[in-house]
Formats: structure tokens, sequence, C-alpha cells
């Protein structure tokens, strides 16, 4: 899901700067779109076990049947089980979730669900599942956490949809878990806890299908509403079902409806409020550009660069500026799309979006972001962000330039101001 990003500090005498500090941000428009930055395949398919803390990589595999097994071995031996997903959690963190949650219960075990995150800042739909479940499923934040865990001798520790300690926000509290559970589909770096029990998939479409088939496996008796939590983490990291699907992915769909799954309560979730709409369609209309990268008359190569130029200072959640990119690369003759904007003073938020005919990941990378091919993204740290776009704009038709001709001069195409009158 997550490359860590390295954040540069854009030096306004020395654009090109390398200065790489190492603390990095994580790039949110990986935890957003779910999409998987950099991913390096795992050469298996299945359970990944470490034995060597140091290289959770260098691993071997165990069967799914096997990895369940031990889950359920473990839960049974525990008396509280903690859950945690990534931070900034999105569908399928919460879903999966509130899957081991049912898991752990039927098991007759106490499960607690842990999110710290400011809730003002949780997306829509996954703040409206933890508005409504709070109790139900036990969800905690982290001081609840804390006191639950000085009761506790030995517990367990259930990581879904997140494999690395910088993104659950659990602290030093992590290292007093001798035991810990990942059941996750994203790449495994350094920052990757150690453990024995890791389930890390990079073929499974979510942490939700892969709880949901723990859930199967073992024949546990779902509830309509841990069968709408699991296919929602499903439908948002398949973007609806229209990528990372096998057919495993839509099996598993059609168990949960089977089991009480509400599509119409999922497809609700997904809906966008009113406020968030029009803060995208505000940034888009109050500054796109469009720029031609290349001379090819054929096919010349375009890109969309927003900001909002009325007020560049505007300060946005992450996800604005991952939607408006999604949104600008959907318009006929956009074959890239490059939304930047503040996310807190001095620093900038980039996401960045591609057809085939752009690698944005490329481009990105250049700047110290990084991301695939179609989707990356980067955290910048600069007081100006008309210089930011100039310098990803000369990247971006450096990268291409490699094999097209690159106009001089970029044409340069203003989106029209929307004009009313009260006539
Ligand atoms: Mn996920």
């Amino acid at each position: 899901m997550v490359k860590k990003n390295r954040n540069i500090k854009l030096d306004s005498n020395k654009l090109l700067t390398s200065a790489v500090v190492a603390t990095g941000f994580i790039s949110i428009v990986a935890l957003i779109d779910t999409i998987r930055l950099n991913k390096n395949k795992s050469n298996n398919n299945s359970v990944i076990i470490s034995e060597d803390k140091k290289e959770p990589e260098s691993s071997k595999a165990m069967s799914f049947k096997d990895f369940a097994a031990s889950l359920e071995d473990e839960i049974k031996k525990s008396s509280r089980v903690f859950i945690i997903g990534h931070n900034n959690p999105d569908l399928d963190s919460i879903g999966s979730a509130i899957g081991i949650q049912h898991l752990v219960t039927s098991y007759g075990k106490k499960a607690y669900i842990v999110v710290d995150d400011d809730e003002t800042k949780i997306e829509s739909g996954t703040k409206r599942i933890i508005d409504e479940n709070r109790k139900k499923y036990k969800i905690i934040n982290k001081n609840m956490f804390k006191k639950l865990m000085d009761e506790e001798d030995s517990p367990l520790l259930i990581m879904t949809d997140v494999n690395k300690k910088d993104m659950i926000s659990l602290g030093d509290s992590l290292d007093s878990f001798k035991r810990i559970f990942i059941i996750d589909h994203h790449s495994t770096n350094e920052q990757t806890v150690s453990t024995r029990y890791m389930y890390i998939n990079e073929d499974e479409s979510s942490a939700s299908e892969i709880v949901s088939k723990i859930l199967l496996t073992k024949k546990i008796k779902l509830t309509p509403e841990v069968a709408n939590a699991l296919l929602t983490g499903i439908s948002l990291d398949t973007k609806r079902f229209k990528q990372n699907t096998t057919p495993a992915t839509h099996d598993v769909a059609e168990k949960l409806i089977d089991k009480g799954a509400d599509i119409e309560y999922v497809n609700n979730l997904f809906l966008q409020d009113f406020e968030t709409h029009c803060r995208i369609q505000n940034l888009i209309i109050n500054g796109t550009i469009i720029k031609r990268l290349s001379e090819s008359l054929l096919s010349p190569i375009q890109a969309s660069f927003t900001f909002n130029r009325n007020n560049p200072l505007e300060e946005h959640v992450p996800e604005d500026y991952a939607k408006a990119a999604d949104q600008m690369l959907k318009f006929a003759g956009v074959d890239a799309s490059f939304v930047l904007g503040y996310i807190s003073p001095g620093v900038i938020h980039v996401s960045a979006r591609g057809n085939k005919k752009v690698n944005v990941g490329k481009i990105m990378d250049e700047i110290g972001g990084g991301g695939n091919a179609q989707s990356a993204g980067a955290r910048i740290e600069t007081d100006d962000i008309q210089k930011l776009e100039d310098l990803i704009l000369e990247k971006a038709m450096m990268v291409i330039g490699s094999d097209e001709k690159v106009l001089e001069e970029p044409q340069v195409v203003k989106v029209k101001q929307l004009k009313y009158s009260n006539k």
C-alpha cells in the first residue's frame, strides 16, 4: 500500500536539491486510494513466516490453512485481543478489523479495535462505520487501549491491512506484545513488524478478502453487518470490482452477499458528501491548466496541473487532492494529472495520475516522491507552490522526452472561469 516518501525540502535557490530528509512522510495518496505503491510482488502466494527479526522478507511459506489454524489457537489461548489497522483508516482497514473482531468474539474472547486518529480527518464512509459501531465492535482509542493493556498479562495483537510499524499508532506498546499476527496485502520493508505469524499476500485484493476467507474457512456464522463491513473493504480496494480482482474475490463477494451483505448499504458508503464535492470542484475550477508536453500531432501528450490559483495557500485534506487528480484524468485529451496543495503550512501534497502514455511514478520519483506508473504522490516542504509546479512540469517533460520530442514552450490552456450573474 505504501511507499515511504522521502520528504524533500524545496530550496528556492536550488530546485533540484537532493536534500532528502530521512524522516519521511507516508504517502497518504496510497492510503486513500489503497494503491500499492512500488508493488513488489512477493514470490509466493501464501503465508510468510519470518524467524529472522531483521529480514522479514526472507521468509518461508506456510499454507493459508496453517496460518488460520495458528490464528485460531492463539486467539483461544488469549483473554483479550487487540486489533489495529493502519493510521488514517479506510474502509478496508476498518472492514477487515471488524471481521477479525467477529472471529475473536465468536471464540468467546474479548476483542478491541484500536483507532487513534483525529476523527475529523477520517474519510466519511469509514467514519460512518466507526460511529455506528463503536460500542458493538469495541472500537477504542489509544488511552483506553493503554488502560486495558495494563490489566493484561499476555495480550494478542492482530494487525490488519498494515504490516509496518510507522503506520500504526501503538508506539512503544508494540514491544509489549509477545504474539503478533499480521494479515495484509501490501509489500514489506524494513519497517515491517517482525513476528512469526504473517500472512502477507500481495495477490489478494484486500485485507477484507483475506479475513473473509478466514471466517468462511472456519465456518464462522456471519451477521449481515459483518458481511457488509467486509464487502465494503473489498469494494474499496478493488475500486468497486474494477481492479485487483481474482475469481476468488468474486466468489468471496458472492458468499458475503449470501450471508446478508446489502449492496445498497455498501454503495451508500461510497457516496460523496456535497461539501467534499464542492471543495474538489472548487480546486479544479480555480486553477487547472492543461499543458501539452509533446509535439506529436497524431497523439500529443497533455497533462493537467491543478492547484487553487486564486488562493494558493488554501489547505485541504490529502484525499481531496487524490480525488481531484482522479477526476482530472477522466477528461478527453488529458494523459496525466498533477494536483498540488498545502496540507499544513509549508507542506505540499502532490497527487499524480497517469494513463498508459505517462509514467507518473517516474515523475514523482524525480521530485522525491514515489508510486506506480499510474498513481503516485509526494510530500514536499516548500512555501512556493508555483515553483513546485514548474519543477513537476520540467520533470514530466524530461520523463516523456526520453522517447518523444518535446515542445520548447508547453502549450497552456487555462480552464475558463465560470461566471454567474444574478440576472
Ligand atoms: Mn487494503
